[in-house]
């Protein structure tokens, strides 16, 4: 027999459908949020080793891993922001796994993130993509293509100067359209989080937590390889850690799309 998933098995085992691996290495090198020096830091990661083939366990290697919730490419639960501390299942562990799957809108801004370091996605960039490409559909990932994955160390990465970070992100106006308009499940980046470098001097700080994860929607942070994603047409399949009252969860990101195109 026929069906939606028979043919994406074939199609999956032929190549016609390929896996993009949204997904940056998660290690001690991964970069960390900088914010203001009177909040806690989140720490980055640790390996330690619990045996490795030797007298604390002879034939098997393991590792303790320590980190912050939000680290390296991770997920944004609603839980993680004071407006979403209430929402139904607003956790990890408690997400329903049909929101863990959907539709990618891929915004490309790589060039206007080059030449404007705090380059802000506005509702109308947002309504000229649709123009292009079609309406945001409910329930879908919207991603910004920045290229800031492509950014070599942690210090381009970050980008700080004596006023903190420089990197792009949504304005509050763009993430009240993608939240309450469009419906998306989220909103996803390729910078160290969703909210732009400088968002903590926003009104209301940091806009796109606020605003998303106020109205239950999800966040992608330190995302790659969305050059590799058409504007319209990938599946991408985003599930955290099942961390119980988890605010978030590095995970492994991937995308299917049609690979002849
Ligand atoms: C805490 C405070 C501000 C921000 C963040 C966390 C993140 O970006 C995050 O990883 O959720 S902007
Ligand atoms: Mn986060």
């Amino acid at each position: 027999m026929s069906n939606v998933l028979t043919q994406l098995a074939d199609e999956l085992a032929s190549g016609s459908v390929r896996v993009i691996d949204l997904t940056q290495p998660l290690g001690p090198e991964t970069p960390v949020i900088g914010l203001p020096p009177q909040f806690a830091p989140s720490p980055g990661v640790t390996f330690d080793e619990i045996s490795r083939y030797d007298d604390h366990g002879p034939a098997w290697y393991w590792n303790t891993l320590t980190m912050g919730e939000h680290t390296g490419t991770h997920f944004d639960a609603p839980i993680h922001w004071i407006t979403g501390r209430d929402l139904p299942d607003n956790a990890c562990d408690t997400i329903p796994p049909s929101k863990l799957i959907g539709p990618a809108c891929v915004i490309d801004k790589s060039r206007e993130s080059e030449a404007d370091h705090d380059y802000l996605l506005t509702p109308t960039c947002i309504e000229q993509w649709e123009a292009e490409h079609g309406r945001i559909p409910i329930g879908a990932w919207v991603l910004l293509r920045s290229d800031w994955n492509k950014r070599v160390g942690a210090d381009s990465f970050i980008n700080a100067d004596d006023n903190g970070p420089h990197s792009p992100g949504p304005t509050k106006e763009a993430a009240e359209l993608l939240a309450h308009d469009r419906k998306v499940l989220g909103f996803g980046t390729e910078t160290i989080g969703t909210d732009a470098g400088q968002a903590g001097t926003f009104d209301p700080p940091f806009p796109n937590h606020t605003i998303m994860h106020g109205a239950g929607k999800f966040g992608l942070a330190s995302l790659c390889n969305l050059d590799l994603l058409p504007p319209t047409g990938a599946i991408v399949i985003a599930a955290p850690l099942k961390l119980v009252g988890g605010s978030g969860s590095p995970l492994r990101v991937l995308a299917l799309r049609l690979g002849q195109e």
